[in-house]
């Protein structure tokens, strides 16, 4: 429940930020002249800092899209004001609408392949390639050829609800459809992050023209970004990847707030590296994937986390042994019932800590758990003390023959 209320906080972030960014730019008529010209610089800083921060957590699809923003922001900025160069507003968008969501949407193809491999090179040669593109169809001489851009591909007529040519916004709405599928199929924040870069894109180029609004969306777009990154490094460090479960950095943390009585269980699956000879090291993932889901839902107040390898450890904050006993035996029990379904074909018989049944291409095994419990008392007055207690008593589980609850 608190993972499902994690994820639905990190894909409603990056909206938040686009509403505070719209507030902000309400606001902004009531500001000076020097405030204004530090809004309209900060894009720069916000992608500088962005991309410091993309190449430390080695975020290619991040630091590229930055890259592209900065340039897309630069141009709009500055190339309509030179003389001699006559580059329109309105041209200029169009290229700005194409590019932006034409890049978010191949890259989100991309598997993260480092900055400076030669991926990441290929990547950059990419954005240059359409840099020196856009600078050649911009020349005074080639303007004609933008016409394409302002085509329009909808039958409908959408001039009088946004000055978005038809080109760019079909192009947009492709790669919205492209990030949200993606969202659906890996539920990743970093999908959600850059389907807010394009609503951001979508504001800005639905009124162009003022320069606070664009340099508001832009930082905001930065910010968003940055923020994918900070939230998924966090997540990376605190938990778990193979089983989702918090990871044993949050659970030092978690020790740290552990107050006057708590109580914490120690749980080791029985024979596993027998199941992995048996089975494999990749069923063996699979199993202890699904004995991790089974151990999250522990119920009494008990907070799970993956301790290391085939162990897990519970804290029962407020909770004496036998507060906990009962659900660590419903837990014991529920994981010992538990069947797995194994699609591969194992070989046969041997004791392997799991009982098998079923046909050769299905069978169903039964995986067991041995716990430890202990309690803070006298004896054992730090939450390490605690520990080293419960796996003395998961010590004993096992020597008294494995799938039970010692304390
Ligand atoms: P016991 O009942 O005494 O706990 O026996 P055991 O075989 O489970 O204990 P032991 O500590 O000897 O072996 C633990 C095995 O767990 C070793 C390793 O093969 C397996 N294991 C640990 N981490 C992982 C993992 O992430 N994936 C897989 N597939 N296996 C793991
Ligand atoms: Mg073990
Ligand atoms: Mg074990």
């Amino acid at each position: 429940m608190k993972t499902r209320f994690k994820a639905v906080v990190s894909a409603i972030v990056p909206f938040i930020l686009l509403i505070l960014a719209y507030i902000f730019f309400t606001k902004t008529s009531a500001l000076t002249k020097p405030q204004l010209d530090i809004i309209e610089l900060s894009p720069y800083a916000v992608f500088l800092i962005g991309s410091a921060i993309s190449w430390k957590f080695n975020r290619s699809r991040e630091l590229f899209t930055l890259l592209i923003l900065s340039a897309c922001f630069a141009a709009v900025t500055f190339l309509p004001g030179q003389t001699g160069l006559h580059v329109q507003h309105k041209d200029l968008n169009a290229i700005i609408g194409v590019v932006i969501p034409l890049n978010i949407a191949v890259f989100s193809f991309f598997k993260e392949r480092g900055i400076l491999s030669l991926w990441g090179l290929l990547r950059i040669g990419f954005i240059l390639s359409q840099l020196v593109l856009a600078g050649w169809l911009l020349q005074p001489a080639r303007r004609e050829s933008l016409n394409f851009l302002h085509k329009d591909l909808l039958p409908v007529n959408l001039h009088s609800l946004t000055s978005i040519s038809q080109v760019p916004l079909v192009l947009s709405l492709i790669a919205l459809i492209i990030l949200v599928a993606r969202y659906a199929f890996t539920r990743a924040s970093q999908e959600v992050s850059f389907i807010a870069v394009l609503c951001a894109l979508l504001i800005m180029l639905h009124e162009p023209g003022n320069s606070v609004r664009l340099a508001v969306f832009f930082v905001a777009s930065g910010i968003i970004l940055m923020t994918s990154i900070i939230q998924d490094s966090y997540s990376m460090a605190f938990s778990d990847e193979l089983t989702g479960l918090p990871s044993r950095r949050a659970l030092r943390q978690e020790m740290m707030k552990l107050g006057m009585n708590y109580t914490i269980a120690m749980l080791d699956i029985d024979f596993f590296k027998k199941f992995n000879d048996k089975y494999g090291h990749d069923t063996g993932d699979d199993v202890l994937k699904l004995v991790a889901s089974t151990i999250r839902e522990v119920t009494g107040g008990g907070k799970a986390y993956r301790y290391g390898g085939e162990e897990f450890t519970i804290l029962f904050p407020g909770k004496s042994v036998s507060d906990a006993l009962p659900h660590l035996e419903e837990l014991r029990e529920k994981v010992s019932k538990r069947g797995f379904n194994l699609r591969s074909k194992g070989r046969s018989s041997s004791n392997a800590g799991s009982r098998s049944q079923g046909s050769k291409s299905s069978r169903q095994i039964h995986i067991t758990i041995s716990i430890g419990v202990s309690q803070k008392n006298d004896k054992n007055k730090t939450p390490d003390t605690v520990m080293k207690a419960a796996d003395s008593a998961l010590y004993r589980a096992k020597k008294k023959g494995r799938n039970c609850v010692s304390k």
